[in-house]
């Protein structure tokens, strides 16, 4: 027994610094970090006060929970915060019905733009005196409104002459979790699946709350739980019903459930030998399966699918076509306002064609066939999710059929949750492209928010990067990708720049000192990870199945389309693919001007020069240089790139807590370590066809290519077991 103390008494101090704390980066973007020192001290304090937020939902009840517990932690004492309109509030957070009419006028314009979602922030006399207000039309706006004022706090930012509308200019902002329902998550480096099924619908995690508080803070109002590669058990009775008790906990928050449909589920969860979507039966099916789904989510938005790609079942099975098959799902929701979002991601191998035009030859003739309450989900490049791709043809393209845009938060193809990628960088630059459909301006942003071609529905998707790990996301920095992504969902106008600047502020530290090496250090990020593995427009250069390191020399896999040798095309000629119309014509599929600047590799812009053609090795690049010599010093300014972030990171000390600096600093040097790895890999690879010297200032390899082939990774995260 004496002992039992002894060892409990030595235990106790290694114990009590670990609990006294919440864990490192568990706050993400919402730490709301004390105010000691700063200017906006005595205003904060002032319009603090008095504050009145009236009214009895949910949503407001967590807005003034936000309120409080923000408060309390930035200015150090608990605000008092009235539920009734107070006659004196300094600060007044109330939807417009429940103002007093000369306020209701103040905002009147303001909220006739702003929507169901949008809000106001604004400084106004009242009563002879100045008080700050924050209006909307509805509970949710108050709650978005809330959390934009505390966003603009952490920023330390004055409110003295603001008067701001805000509302979010896409419809659908959500996130799509390829989580599965053993809690794997498919491409998922950050632990298990938030989602535990076992313990539903009674055991509501304290992380479901914690994370649906995260989007909310952010804009995000539709989450899908599960794998696009779906398995159709999540739709029986026993699974809706946990699927329920999570929608229950999101609805507060604004969030809306989807669930990924499984094309075959009327055979395997049902008794029907078919699944043909023009088959009554099927469609009886799907009927009473929603009518079963609203009964207990009378809010569930809708259905999302992968069919007939990568061997996912679908309509096709049954000789029909993409609109039959989604067109039959709409069908089923559309009595109780749900959405299909049917996903362009198909190829086919046996389709000789360019992977690259597959998705758009396939679904650009369907324009106009969808009904009203599909979307057509589309990946931001016309492969997979690379470093860097250009923008997928479908945008613009499709004038009469809302394209909903899917980009990757989990860095499938960006280091995984190791490297330090700032994605925003990357969300911008395909939402800045302009894809000259209607004429110069023709941008991916406004075709994607639906102002280009009046859509009447909008959408932008993230596949999610969160799991179970303390921090949400494995890299401490990586939430900024969350954070990003969410804020490009609601205005896809916004520069990367000002994001990162948001996050590093909200998440760590206002000093200036920090935040200007930092946001240079972020931008620059995604440019460093093209640079160490995809340069020049080279893409799917990965190592098969779980995509971890390089692997340009694989050749031998079943579908030809899957080899990165079927993308990179190195000989001893040179490299790249020929996508012009002396090779696949993929050009074709974009509109004018950009398709003659495409088609010439001097009007093409380098960044996809081996994206489009197929170049000699002593092309001569923009700098003088050869293709060869280029490509090899672009692999070298990305592990250069590194050794700076680690420099920057090393400096940032003062800025950021322990652990975190630890962790990064860690994480950066196995980012070095890979970025090495991928320069001297595909070097030593791509030499065998140059037969050149390596340029002065380019790293010596101090492996073998043999040594690179050889490597194996059978328990690499984020795959499916039979991959390997
Ligand atoms: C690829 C992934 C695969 C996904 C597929 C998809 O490698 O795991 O299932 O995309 O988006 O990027 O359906």
């Amino acid at each position: 027994m004496a002992r039992h103390i002894i060892v409990l008494i030595l235990c106790l101090p290694c114990f009590f610094p670990l609990f006294a704390q919440e864990p490192s980066g568990y706050n993400l973007w919402l730490p709301y970090s004390k105010i000691s020192e700063s200017p906006v001290l005595k205003e904060y304090t002032d319009i603090t006060k008095t504050i009145s937020l009236p009214g009895a939902s949910q949503t407001l009840q967590i807005a003034r929970t936000e309120l409080n517990r923000a408060l309390k932690k930035m200015l150090g004492a608990p605000p008092s915060v009235a539920t009734s309109l107070r006659a004196d509030p300094t600060l007044l957070i109330g939807t417009k019905d429940l103002l007093p009419p000369e306020l209701q006028k103040m905002v009147n314009d303001d909220l006739s733009r702003a929507g169901d979602e949008g809000f106001v922030i604004k400084s106004v006399k009242h009563r002879k005196k100045k008080i700050l207000l924050i209006s909307a039309n509805g509970d949710i706006g108050i709650l978005y409104g809330v959390f934009r004022f505390l966003n603009l706090m952490q920023q330390h930012q004055s409110f003295v002459k603001i008067s701001l509308v805000d509302y979010p200019k896409i419809d659908l902002r959500m996130l799509n979790h390829w989580d599965n329902l053993d809690r794997t998550i498919e491409r998922g480096y950050a632990g298990f699946s938030l989602w535990n099924w076992q313990k539903l619908p009674e055991f509501i995690d304290q992380r479901y709350i914690d994370y649906a508080r995260a989007n909310a803070s952010i804009g995000i109002n539709a989450v899908s739980l599960t794998n696009v590669n779906a398995n159709a058990l999540i739709l029986t009775p026993m699974y809706l019903e946990k699927v329920k008790a999570l929608a229950d906990v999101f609805r507060p928050y604004g969030i809306k459930v989807y669930l990924t449909a499984r094309f075959s589920a009327p055979i395997e969860i049902g008794t029907l030998k078919t699944a043909d979507p023009l088959d009554p039966n099927v469609k009886q099916w799907w009927a009473d399966k929603a009518d079963q789904i609203y009964s207990l989510i009378p809010d569930f938005g809708g259905f999302l699918v992968k069919a007939n790609s990568e061997g996912q079942p679908g309509p096709q099975n049954y000789g029909r076509n993409h609109v039959d098959g989604a067109n039959m799902l709409a069908e089923s929701l559309r009595p109780h306002g749900g959405n299909v979002i049917w996903r362009a991601f198909v190829y086919s191998e046996h389709d000789a064609d360019d992977r690259a035009k597959q998705a758009y030859t396939e679904f650009v003739p369907y324009d106009g066939k969808f009904m009203d309450n599909v979307l057509v989900q589309t990946k931001n490049g016309p492969i997979d999710f690379q470093p860097r791709e250009p923008f997928h043809p479908m945008f613009g393209a499709m004038p009469k059929t809302p394209l909903m845009m899917e980009f990757q938060i989990t860095q499938e193809y960006l280091g995984f949750s190791t490297h330090l990628v700032f994605l925003p960088k990357l969300y911008e630059e395909v939402l800045d492209a302009d894809t000259y459909q209607q004429g110069e301006g023709s941008t991916v942003a406004r075709i994607i928010d639906g102002t280009l071609q009046n859509q009447k529905i909008s959408g932008m998707a993230g596949v999610s990067n969160v799991g179970n790990d303390m921090n949400w996301t494995g890299h401490p920095m990586a939430q900024a990708n969350w954070y990003g992504f969410g804020r490009l969902a609601w205005d896809p106008y916004l520069s990367s720049e000002t994001i990162a600047e948001e996050w590093l502020r909200m998440t760590f530290s206002n000093q200036e000192a920090f935040i200007g090496p930092m946001k240079e250090m972020l931008i620059k990020s995604r440019e460093a990870v093209v640079n160490y593995m995809n340069p020049l427009g080279l893409h799917h250069i990965f190592d098969t199945g779980h995509h971890y390191g390089p692997g340009p020399w694989v050749s031998e896999l079943s579908r030809p389309e899957w080899n990165p040798t079927y993308y990179h095309n190195a000989d001893a000629k040179g490299i790249g693919f020929d996508r012009t119309p002396s090779g696949s014509n993929a050009t074709e599929q974009y509109a004018e001007p950009l398709r003659s600047r495409l088609n010439d590799p001097d009007t093409c812009p380098e960044r996809y020069l081996l994206w489009f053609h197929h170049l000699s090795w002593d092309y001569r690049l923009k700098n003088g240089k050869t293709l060869w010599q280029g490509m090899a010093l672009k692999y070298q300014e990305g592990v250069d790139q590194v050794e700076e972030m680690i420099a920057t990171w090393k400096q940032m000390q003062p800025y950021v807590d322990q652990v975190r600096h630890k962790e990064v600093q860690m994480l950066l040097q196995i980012q070095l370590k890979e970025a090495k790895w991928w320069r001297d890999a595909c070097l030593l690879y791509f030499q065998t066809f140059s037969k050149k010297d390596l340029p002065e200032g380019v790293g010596k390899p101090t492996r073998t290519l043999e040594h690179f082939k050889s490597l194996k990774f059978p328990f690499a995260p984020g795959i499916r077991p039979q991959w390997n």
